[in-house]
């Protein structure tokens, strides 16, 4: 028998339905702000589900959507464990509201965003994106957001901004994998600010047409699908625009293994395995990796003239 006071609510209630009820806790001073500030035409109903999105053809891939299920509880999310299934069992002790996100750096007008504020600065779009992990598997999952370039024009770059800078939240109270030496935290990613401005990459508050479940980077996090998975940052609370190179939580960690750029690439290997095949979740036969995760139309001309070898 386990010890009664030890045992978590999760266990108690049913894990998806305690989530759901911590989401809806979280929710509903979204809700509440949503109504006071009229001229947004998405709204979220009930379920968290955002209303209106906007769909993107010309962004979305028209694969199989990969399952709400594995989507949410097969997840990498070190702030929560190193295990697959750690995000989905300990993420619900992460509070997401109040939240604030910092815009700030080579900026005229560094602002500290409320997220529910941050939520507004442009219509929300479903996109449908490819995400690879570099470990070798890949889902296919329909996010919700804007472009960080809708939200980079409103804080008016200075002729230095040259990077972006992802930091996600400092909470080892609220996550336990923080209280390890696993990486060094708070989890930083970064890239530079043409990757950043493309219109690929999301600034993204939800999936499946609801708020991001805590585990996939409540209240928001970026998705960058032509790049490893690792460079898509969960639960940001800075952007920061940066003259330097960012120096990221992986190559601090790895500088051999994990680059700066981290372009999902069939040609170059990582030192301790092979890129060119990947398990998409939900399939048996594995399949072919693509240059850029299959983005090269939309990305391939950022890295004209650069030795990707090299520059991995
Ligand atoms: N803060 C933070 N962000 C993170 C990670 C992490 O450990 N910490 N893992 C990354 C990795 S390795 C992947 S593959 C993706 C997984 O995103 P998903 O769980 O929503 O599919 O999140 C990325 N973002
Ligand atoms: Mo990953």
């Amino acid at each position: 028998m386990k010890n009664l006071k030890k045992i978590k609510p999760s266990e108690v209630t049913p894990l998806r339905i305690w989530q759901r009820r911590r989401l809806l806790k979280g929710i509903s001073s979204l809700s509440i702000a949503g109504a006071s500030l009229t001229p947004s035409p998405i709204s979220l109903a009930g379920e968290n589900t955002f209303e209106g999105l906007k769909k993107s053809p010309v962004f979305s891939t028209k694969e199989d959507v990969t399952d709400f299920q594995s989507a949410s509880t097969y997840n990498n999310f070190y702030e929560f464990g190193t295990d697959k299934s750690d995000p989905y069992k300990f993420a619900y002790q992460l509070e997401t509201r109040p939240w604030t996100v910092e815009v700030h750096g080579e900026v005229k007008k560094s602002k500290q965003y409320d997220i529910d504020d941050l939520l507004k600065v442009a219509p929300l779009e479903e996109r449908i994106y490819r995400l690879r992990c570099v470990e070798g598997w890949s889902m296919v999952i329909p996010w919700v957001g804007y472009q960080l370039s809708k939200l980079i024009k409103t804080v008016e770059l200075t002729g230095n901004a040259k990077f972006v800078e992802f930091t996600t939240v400092y909470r080892p109270e609220q996550m336990p994998g923080q209280k390890r030496e696993v990486l060094k935290w708070p989890y930083v990613e970064g890239m530079r600010l043409d990757e950043a401005i493309n219109p690929l990459t999301l600034l993204t508050f939800g999936m499946y047409g609801k708020i991001l479940p805590n585990q996939n980077g409540s209240p928001v996090r970026v998705v960058v699908p032509w790049k490893y998975g690792f460079k898509s940052a969960k639960s940001l609370v800075s952007i920061k625009f940066t003259e330097s190179q960012p120096q990221t939580a992986w190559m601090l960690a790895a500088p051999n293994e994990y680059g700066f750029y981290s372009n999902v690439n069939p040609d170059v290997s990582h030192p301790r395995w092979s890129q060119r095949m990947e398990r998409r979740i939900g399939e048996f036969r594995k399949r072919k990796t693509l240059i850029f995760n299959g983005y090269a139309d939309h990305v391939a001309h950022l890295y004209n003239g650069m030795d990707l070898k090299r520059y991995f």
